[in-house]
C-alpha cells in the first residue's frame, strides 16, 4: 500500500488490477484486463470531475467521433506508461488489449472528429464545457467490400461494459402525436493532466436493434424503435428526412431542458442565461435549439421578445461547409409533421427578419415555404465562425456576403485544430519519444514549443532517426494490412495516402485517374523512378451513388494493378476497409505523401492534413482550406501545391464556363485515363453500370473540375516522388512540417474560441 497527500492508504496500479481481476494478471484474458482497466480509468476520471463554475459551455453536435477511449484516457490520466509496463511484466501486450475495445462510430468525418478533439482540449485547458449529442446504437454503418463494391452493415459498439454511464436523468420530448422520454447517458472526458468534463448523449429506452435487417435497412416510421439507431440514416426518401428531424429535435429539446435545469440549479434567473451558458452550435444540425429554447423560456413565463434576446446572446454558430447540398433546408410541411410546436416560433423569427430587411435572400422561410436552418443561426446567434481563414473569407465575401453586410461584427475565424494527445502521443509513440529527447516535454502543454525542433533541421543524426521511425511505422502498417485484409505491400515504397469521406469535391477520382495514367505508362514501358503504394480509406454515404461508383473504381484498380506482374513492382493500390479513427491512427504515422487535393474553395478546412503534417508527412495539395495556412507556415520548399486557385474556381462557377468534355477531347492522357474506366480490363472485374455512370459523370459534368487540375496534379506529384529520392532533403521537409504543426493544436483553437466567443 502507498499513501496519498492526505496520508490515506491507497493501492498502487498493480494492486488495483490484481484486486479487480481477482487473479494474477498473467492468468487473466485480454478481455478481463480490458474490463478491469475500464473500471480503473472510470473511477479515476470521476474523481477528477470538475465542480460547476458559473458560466459553462455546451458544445452541441449531432456527431462526436471520439474513437477508442482506453489508451487516450490513460495518457490523459498519466497512467499509460505504468500500466503498459505492468502488463509487459506479466506477459501481456497493451496494443492487443486496445484491439478489444469497439470503436464508437458516432460521426461521419471531419466535423465529428473535430468535436471530439475539442472536448479533449476543453478539458485539458480546464474549461467548464460539456458535449451534448445523441447515443446512436449502431453509429455510422460498418463498411465491407464485396465484389469490389461497398456494402453497409450495422456497427454495434455498445457492450455490457462500456464507457457509457446510464443516468437517472430523463426529459420529456414531444413530437406530433408522440411523447417520448430522453434518457441521458454520460461519457467522462478526461483532460491531459487536468479535470474531467462530460459528453452527454441522449437516448430512448425503447430503441430496438432487432428491427434492422438486410444490411442497414429498417422501418423508418417506427420512431420509438429507430430514433437513435443510426447516425444520418439514408435520407434519400421523405421518411429518412423526417427521421433526421426527429433526431435533431430529440437532441436539442433534451439538451435545452438540461441546460436550463443546470443553470437554474446554479441560481440563474432566466433573464441572465447568457451569464451562465454559452451554446456552440456545430453546423446546422442542432439549429432547432434556438426556437426550442425560445419556446421553453416562454413556457416559463418570459415574453417572446425577451426570450429571443436571451437566446440570441447565448447561441453561437460554426459553419463547416459551403456546399449548397449540405446547407440544411427543411420544408415547413416537414416541420409541421414532426415538431408543429416550433413552426409558429420560426414564423415569428422570419417575420421579424422580413420587417427589418427587404433582401429576400436573408429570410428564414423562403417563397417555397422552406426553412433555411443556417439563416436562423445567422440572425439569432451572436457569433458565426468559419473553420479556416480561407473558408471564413469565402463566407464573408461570397456565400454569406448578404449576412456579412448586415452583421460584420458577428463574423470571425477559428482555424481548426487537432489534439496532439491522440494524434501524436498515442498514435506515434516513437516520434513522441524522439521529440521528447530533443526538446523536452513542454510542447505537450504548449504546442508552439515544437518550433524548437527547427534547430535540428540539418542535423544528420536526427534526420536519420526520423527516417528510421517512419520506416518502422510503415512496417507496422504493412503487418496490419496483411493481417486484416491479406494485402502485401512493401515498406520500401513511397506511401501516398488519401483518407477522408468519399466526396466528389475531395476528388478521390483525380487520384484514381492519376493511378490509371501511371498504370498505362508502365504498361507502355515507361518505368517510374520510385515505386509507390497508393492507399485510400473512405466511406461513401449509402445514398450517394457516384461516391460509391468511385469506390468501385478504386477497388477494381486495386485488383487489376496488384495482380499485374508488369505493374505491381512499381505501383500498388490499397483501399482500406471500414476506414475509421482507429485505422487513421495506424495510417497517418506511416505516411510519406499526404493527399489533400480538394477543388480549391470547397474544403472548409480539413483536419487530416494537420494530422499528417504533425506525423512528418509532406502535403501534396491544392490551395484550399487549412492547406493554405500549412503552406504559409512551412514555406514553398516543404509542401507541394498545385491547381486552380479558389478565385479561379469561383469565377468558373459564376461564369459557368468549365466544360469537362473539352479537356477530355483535347488532352490525350486524360482521354486515355477516362476511357480506361470502361476498358475490358476493368469490366472484367467490375460492374458495367457503375463504371459507365462514373465515366459519363466525369466527361459530361465533372462538377468539381477534376480534369481542369489533372495536368497540374500529375506534374506536381511527379515532382514530389522525385524529391523523395533524396532521403535527407525529404527528412528535412518532414522535420520542418512537424516543427510548424504547433499552430494546429486544438488547444490553440479552443483558447481562441474561449477568448473571442465563450468568455468562460
Ligand atoms: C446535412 C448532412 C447531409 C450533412 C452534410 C455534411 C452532414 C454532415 C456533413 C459533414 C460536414 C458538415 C463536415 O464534416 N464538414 C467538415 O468539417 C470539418 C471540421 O470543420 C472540416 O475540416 C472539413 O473541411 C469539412 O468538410
Amino acid at each position: 500500500m502507498e499513501r496519498n497527500e492526505k496520508g490515506e492508504e491507497t493501492m498502487n496500479m498493480q494492486e488495483k488490477l490484481d484486486q479487480i481481476l481477482g487473479k494474477e494478471i498473467s492468468q487473466a484474458s485480454n478481455e478481463e484486463i480490458y474490463d478491469a482497466l475500464l473500471t480503473i480509468v472510470q473511477e479515476m476520471a470521476s474523481k477528477k470531475e470538475r465542480t460547476d463554475s458559473k458560466k459553462k459551455l455546451y458544445y452541441i453536435s449531432a456527431e462526436f467521433l471520439i474513437g477508442k477511449l482506453l489508451s487516450n484516457n490513460m495518457i490523459n490520466l498519466g497512467i499509460y506508461k505504468e500500466v503498459k509496463e505492468i502488463l509487459e511484466k506479466h506477459g501481456k501486450n497493451l496494443s492487443e488489449i486496445e484491439e478489444i475495445e469497439p470503436e464508437p462510430s458516432l460521426g461521419n468525418g471531419g466535423l465529428g472528429r473535430l468535436a471530439a478533439c475539442f472536448l479533449d482540449s476543453i478539458a485539458t485547458l480546464g474549461l467548464a464545457g460539456d458535449g451534448v449529442g445523441l447515443n446512436y446504437h449502431l453509429g455510422l454503418f460498418r463498411q465491407e467490400f464485396k465484389n469490389n463494391l461497398q456494402k453497409e452493415t450495422p456497427n454495434p459498439w455498445i457492450e455490457k461494459k462500456s464507457w457509457l454511464k446510464k443516468t437517472d436523468i430523463v426529459y420529456p420530448v414531444s413530437f406530433r402525436g408522440l411523447d417520448v422520454k430522453a434518457r441521458m447517458y454520460d461519457i467522462e472526458v478526461t483532460g491531459y493532466n487536468n479535470l474531467t468534463n462530460k459528453l452527454h448523449l441522449f437516448d430512448l429506452d425503447s430503441v430496438d436493434e432487432t428491427i434492422v435487417e438486410d444490411g442497414i435497412d429498417f422501418d423508418k416510421k417506427e420512431i420509438e424503435k429507430n430514433l437513435t439507431l443510426f447516425l444520418y440514416p439514408d435520407d434519400s426518401d421523405e421518411n429518412g428526412r423526417l427521421l433526421r428531424i426527429y433526431q435533431q429535435y430529440f437532441m436539442v429539446s433534451a439538451g435545452a431542458q438540461m441546460i436550463l435545469d443546470e443553470c437554474v440549479a446554479k441560481g440563474c434567473k432566466l433573464y441572465d442565461l447568457p451569464e451562465y451558458a454559452v451554446i456552440q452550435i456545430n453546423d446546422t444540425h442542432p439549429t432547432m435549439v434556438i426556437p426550442e429554447l425560445i419556446r421553453l423560456l416562454m413556457l416559463r413565463g418570459m415574453d417572446m421578445d425577451d426570450a429571443v434576446k436571451v437566446v440570441s446572446e447565448t447561441c453561437a454558430y460554426t459553419n463547416h461547409t459551403i456546399l449548397a447540398e449540405a446547407l440544411e433546408k427543411w420544408p415547413v410541411a416537414y416541420l409541421k409533421k414532426v415538431v408543429p410546436q416550433l413552426v409558429p416560433i420560426i414564423e415569428v423569427l422570419d417575420d421579424k427578419v422580413r420587417r427589418k430587411y427587404e433582401d429576400e435572400s436573408v429570410s428564414i422561410i423562403d417563397r417555397n415555404d422552406t426553412v433555411h436552418m443556417a439563416h436562423i443561426d445567422l440572425h439569432y446567434g451572436f457569433s458565426v465562425n468559419g473553420v479556416a481563414s480561407l473558408h471564413t473569407e469565402i463566407l464573408k465575401e461570397t456565400e454569406l456576403n448578404n449576412f456579412y453586410k448586415i452583421y460584420p461584427e458577428k463574423f470571425n475565424n477559428k482555424t481548426n485544430g487537432i489534439t496532439f494527445r491522440r494524434w501524436l502521443l498515442h498514435c506515434n509513440p516513437a516520434l513522441t519519444e524522439l521529440i521528447d529527447s530533443l526538446i523536452g516535454e513542454g510542447y505537450k502543454k504548449d504546442a508552439a514549443e515544437l518550433e524548437k525542433l527547427l534547430k535540428y533541421q540539418d542535423d544528420e543524426k536526427v534526420l536519420e532517426r526520423l527516417v528510421k521511425i517512419k520506416k518502422e511505422n510503415k512496417k507496422a502498417l504493412c503487418r496490419y494490412l496483411k493481417e486484416t485484409q491479406d494485402i502485401e505491400i512493401s515498406p520500401d515504397t513511397i506511401f501516398d495516402i488519401q483518407i477522408k469521406r468519399l466526396h466528389e469535391y475531395k476528388r478521390q477520382q483525380l487520384n484514381a485517374l492519376y493511378i490509371i495514367d501511371k498504370y498505362l505508362e508502365i504498361k507502355a514501358g515507361k518505368i517510374p523512378a520510385a515505386p509507390v503504394t497508393a492507399i485510400f480509406g473512405a466511406k461513401a454515404a449509402p445514398a450517394y451513388v457516384i461516391a460509391k461508383d468511385i469506390i468501385h473504381l478504386i477497388l477494381c484498380l486495386q485488383e487489376i494493378i496488384n495482380h499485374d506482374p508488369d505493374v505491381s513492382p512499381y505501383l500498388k493500390v490499397v483501399m482500406v476497409e471500414n476506414y475509421n479513427v482507429t485505422k487513421a491512427e495506424k495510417l497517418i504515422p506511416a505516411c510519406d505523401i499526404s493527399e489533400q487535393i480538394s477543388l480549391a474553395s470547397k474544403e472548409a478546412s480539413g483536419t487530416g492534413n494537420m494530422k499528417f503534417m504533425l506525423n512528418g508527412a509532406v502535403t501534396l495539395g491544392t490551395e484550399d482550406g487549412a492547406n493554405v495556412e500549412i503552406h504559409e507556415l512551412v514555406g514553398d520548399d516543404n509542401i507541394f501545391v498545385f491547381g486552380a486557385s479558389s478565385d479561379e474556381v469561383i469565377e468558373h462557377y459564376a461564369k459557368a464556363d468549365y466544360v469537362s468534355k473539352e479537356f477530355y477531347e483535347k488532352n490525350p492522357a486524360i482521354k486515355a485515363a477516362v476511357d480506361f474506366i470502361t476498358s475490358k480490363e476493368v469490366l472484367a472485374v467490375g460492374q458495367k453500370e457503375n463504371l459507365e455512370r462514373l465515366q459519363h459523370e466525369i466527361i459530361s459534368k465533372d462538377w468539381f473540375m477534376t480534369l481542369l487540375d489533372f495536368d497540374a496534379y500529375k506534374e506536381k506529384k511527379e515532382e514530389a516522388l522525385e524529391a523523395y529520392a533524396d532521403q535527407k532533403a525529404w527528412a528535412k521537409k518532414a522535420l520542418i512540417n512537424i516543427a510548424k504543426a504547433g499552430y494546429f493544436s486544438s488547444d490553440r483553437t479552443i483558447e481562441e474560441y474561449n477568448q473571442d466567443i465563450w468568455k468562460l
